[in-house]
């Protein structure tokens, strides 16, 4: 991460990664995420059901070691959760050089992934504003002591380009270091101050979860899908919907095939020599 990154990451919250994927890496992943896609609306509404700490129901896929809510339909999004157990193809994010570079530069700790969810989001679909100061989100509080140190930063991977009127990742630049509660409703299209990220194909927004985001609605016939993987010091928990709060749900199945590294980013300690 460079002076100038860090310099901007720390002023506004979040940077904008231009390339941050090949145009191979962009390929594989997002056909990865099609079929993903397919198999989830098949059994989104099956059981069985897990009904998150949050209220959210989810359906829970054996077979491919997902978690999935959502619907394909105006307005709504899809979020499949914990994905790494469901294709392979999603390993070339793990222990991928860019992005810890990135990661090591914020989270002072030993980081781990503690969320990962692929977000569909169709016409119509807005993802409400959240983040900012509020109480039950100090556990994600920015700080600067003599370095930068994040409690959950989340890179959010880009497989096409997405416009504003695509329904873009938006923020308010800033307000990581905000003082007091946020007084707006979660419309991101009516916030005060809320500014849409255009991206191509390949790039990656980071950004702190202490600062206020969301997604503009979709406004255009272009299915929004993305990969939003977050990290934190190693004791945080997963900060997933489904599991808030409970060690990643990753199957042995799926850690057997990964490098030490990439274990360790699951684990709160990692391989003994
Ligand atoms: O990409 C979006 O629409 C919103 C994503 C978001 O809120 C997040 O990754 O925390």
């Amino acid at each position: 991460m460079t002076e100038i990154e860090q310099y901007e990451f720390d002023r506004q919250g979040y940077i904008v990664i231009k390339n941050m994927l090949t145009n191979q890496e962009v390929g594989s992943l997002r056909s990865a995420v099609d079929v993903l896609e397919e198999h989830a609306l098949e059994y989104v509404d099956e059981p069985p059901r897990l009904v998150s700490a949050w209220g959210h129901e989810y359906h829970v896929n054996k077979e491919k070691g997902y978690h999935v809510q959502g619907a394909k339909e105006e307005g709504k999004t899809l979020i499949i959760e914990d994905f790494w157990n469901a294709d392979s193809a999603f390993d070339v994010l793990l222990d991928h050089s860019k992005t810890m570079d990135y990661v090591q530069a914020v989270v002072r700790s030993r980081p781990t992934i503690n969320n990962s969810e692929i977000r569909i989001r169709y016409k119509g679909n807005a993802s409400s504003s959240h983040g900012g100061m509020r109480p039950d989100n100090s556990k994600y509080r920015y700080t600067f002591t003599d370095r930068i140190d994040c409690m959950m930063v989340r890179m959010v991977y880009f497989i096409h380009d997405v416009t504003n009127e695509q329904g873009a990742f938006c923020v308010v630049p800033g307000t990581h270091k905000g003082n007091l509660k946020c007084p707006y409703e979660s419309d991101p299209n009516a916030e005060p101050g809320m500014v849409g990220l255009e991206v191509k194909a390949g790039d990656a927004i980071f950004f702190t979860e202490h600062l206020r985001h969301g997604g503009l609605t979709n406004r255009s016939d272009q299915v929004r899908k993305t990969i939003h993987v977050g990290y934190g010091p190693y004791w945080m928990m997963s900060q997933n919907i489904a599991t808030m709060d409970d060690p990643q749900f990753v199957t042995d199945e799926t850690l057997a095939r990964y490098t030490p590294e990439q274990r360790g980013l699951f684990r709160a300690w990692p391989d003994k020599e």
